[in-house]
């Protein structure tokens, strides 16, 4: 399945310090924290749109200044660099490089993207590039947006310009980001952009990412520049969700079938076995609904995967029986049951054995393609203290248990190959504005100060005795505090 057959070729490219078979990195999206938005020939994206309704994002918060990355980007380079992580995970603004997303590239907006490209390989980073983490073209969004065939074509063009332009030194390409978050949050709930709510647009939407991934990921192959010292490798990274019944009951059985088959094999399935899982269809069916599967879509999404990025925050354990004992219209009930786990800021359950089962299991029913988990990490209301520093033990225990059981599913024998800490810095967390923080570097947003929080440094520290030991996390990780290191 996949062409790469020396897994540290890449880091060394990069500038020659990547661990033998483990890729250490930190990621981020352009939208949380470029701002810039509206320079160089940017365009509006269905996030500028969405966050000036009103109560759409707390506070009334918005990305056009985010963490201004755009203007302090050398600045950050350097932050990544002295964390010594191997890779930067970052996606670009197709309003930014496509404004209106369609037709000529932007050179100005491509400048930017070919500038960070260029100073991370001189700081010896390897460059990580998702083409697409939410920021679609608010015209492509009046044209129909992903509910719309067309828009999965106009992403293919996309892609083709941002490989054109940095295929000779970009080598790795994530098509799109958590494609359930922009087709559930921004068609069925609206709770993200474009905050519309149909369960048809919804499905629509499902469909036409998936195709949108398939024919960028044709592209990128047929696209990438003669020169470049390998192919590319081309993947998509997937929010699935690890479903574990409540109590060991047929019911809730059933119901974490069910939740696993719309949370993750109606993506799996297609992208790697080019086909959507019956159970799913057949559940869509008895209410009335279908994906609009032209031929030939599956042979177009199947294409090989070079690798499978997972990006995991909690498990989700659910009941098949409602509340009252009962199922009021006679459909199956899939109830969310949290088990009184310790939450994060975002009220998520706290769960690392729920990473470790659910590498496990993708490796076994998917074989054959490396996972790098893309993003994992955790928000808490963190305090400055008066010299600014940030004590984020709870952040830091999170990583910690994190990455332990990464390293208990490589010992069960998952293919898994890289971890990406969410997020390098404080950033616009959706919805929730700038109230959430993810970051293992503070950002004071009243003067763009960044500092690293304990767990940035718990987190460079454990990268730098990992990569002493050759690679991988250790089954038995360092303690938060980084003195325990197995
Ligand atoms: O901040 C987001 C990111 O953009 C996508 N994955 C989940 C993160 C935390 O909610």
């Amino acid at each position: 399945m996949t062409t790469r057959t020396d897994p540290s070729a890449a880091p060394q490219q990069a500038g020659g310090r990547g661990p033998a078979d483990f890729l250490w990195g930190v990621a981020t999206s352009a939208y949380q924290i470029e701002g810039a938005a509206f320079e160089d020939g940017r365009t509006a994206s269905i996030w500028d749109t969405f966050s000036r309704v009103p109560g759409a994002v707390f506070g009334g918060h918005n990305g056009d200044t985010a963490c201004d990355h755009y203007h302090r980007m050398p600045e950050d380079v350097a932050l990544i660099a002295g964390l010594g992580v191997d890779s930067y995970r970052f996606s670009l603004s197709w309003p930014r490089i496509q404004p209106g997303g369609r037709g000529p590239a932007n050179a100005r907006g491509l400048a930017f993207y070919d500038r960070l490209v260029d100073r991370l390989l001189d700081h010896g980073i390897l460059p990580w590039v998702t083409l697409y983490h939410w920021d679609l073209p608010q015209e492509l969004e009046d044209a129909g947006g992903w509910p719309a065939r067309d828009t999965a074509h106009r992403f293919a063009d996309y892609a083709e310009i941002a490989m054109g332009a940095l295929g000779d030194r970009v080598h790795w390409w994530t098509t799109l980001n958590e494609p359930w978050c922009s087709a559930v949050l921004g068609y069925e709930t609206g709770r993200h952009a474009p905050g519309r709510q149909d369960r048809a647009d919804s499905l629509a939407a499902v469909h036409h990412l998936l195709l949108g991934h398939g024919l960028a990921a044709q592209r990128l192959r047929a696209c990438a520049p003669a020169g470049a010292p390998e192919p590319p490798q081309v993947g998509i990274t997937l929010n699935t969700t690890h479903a574990i019944p409540a109590r060991p009951t047929e019911a809730d059985r059933a119901a974490a079938r069910r939740a696993d088959g719309i949370g993750t094999r109606l993506y799996t399935d297609p992208l790697v076995l080019g086909r959507y899982p019956a159970d799913v269809l057949e559940a869509l069916a008895a209410e009335g609904l279908a994906l609009p599967v032209r031929d030939g879509d599956l042979e177009t999404i199947a294409q090989p995967l070079d690798f499978l990025g997972v990006n995991y925050y909690t498990s989700q354990y659910v009941s098949g029986v409602a509340e009252d004992g009962r199922a009021p219209d006679g459909r199956p009930v899939t109830r969310a049951v949290p088990q009184g786990h310790p939450v994060t800021a975002m009220d998520w359950e706290i769960v690392p054995d729920g990473l470790a089962d659910h590498l496990v299991r993708l490796d076994r029913d998917y074989p054959g393609i490396p996972l790098y988990v893309t993003e994992n990490g955790a928000a808490f209301d963190d305090a400055d203290d008066a010299d600014g520093a940030v004590r984020d033990d709870d952040r830091t225990a999170y990583l910690a248990e994190h990455i332990a059981a990464v390293a208990r599913a490589r010992a069960a024998g998952a293919d898994v190959r890289g971890y990406f800490a969410w997020s390098l810095m404080d950033n616009f967390e959706w919805g929730y504005g700038y109230e959430k923080r993810f970051g293992i570097v503070h950002v004071d947003y009243r003067t763009q100060r960044r500092t690293v929080k304990q767990s940035g440094r718990w987190f460079a520290e454990h990268v730098r005795s990992a990569r002493e030991r050759s690679g991988p996390p250790a089954a038995g990780a360092d303690g938060p505090d980084g003195t325990a290191e197995s």
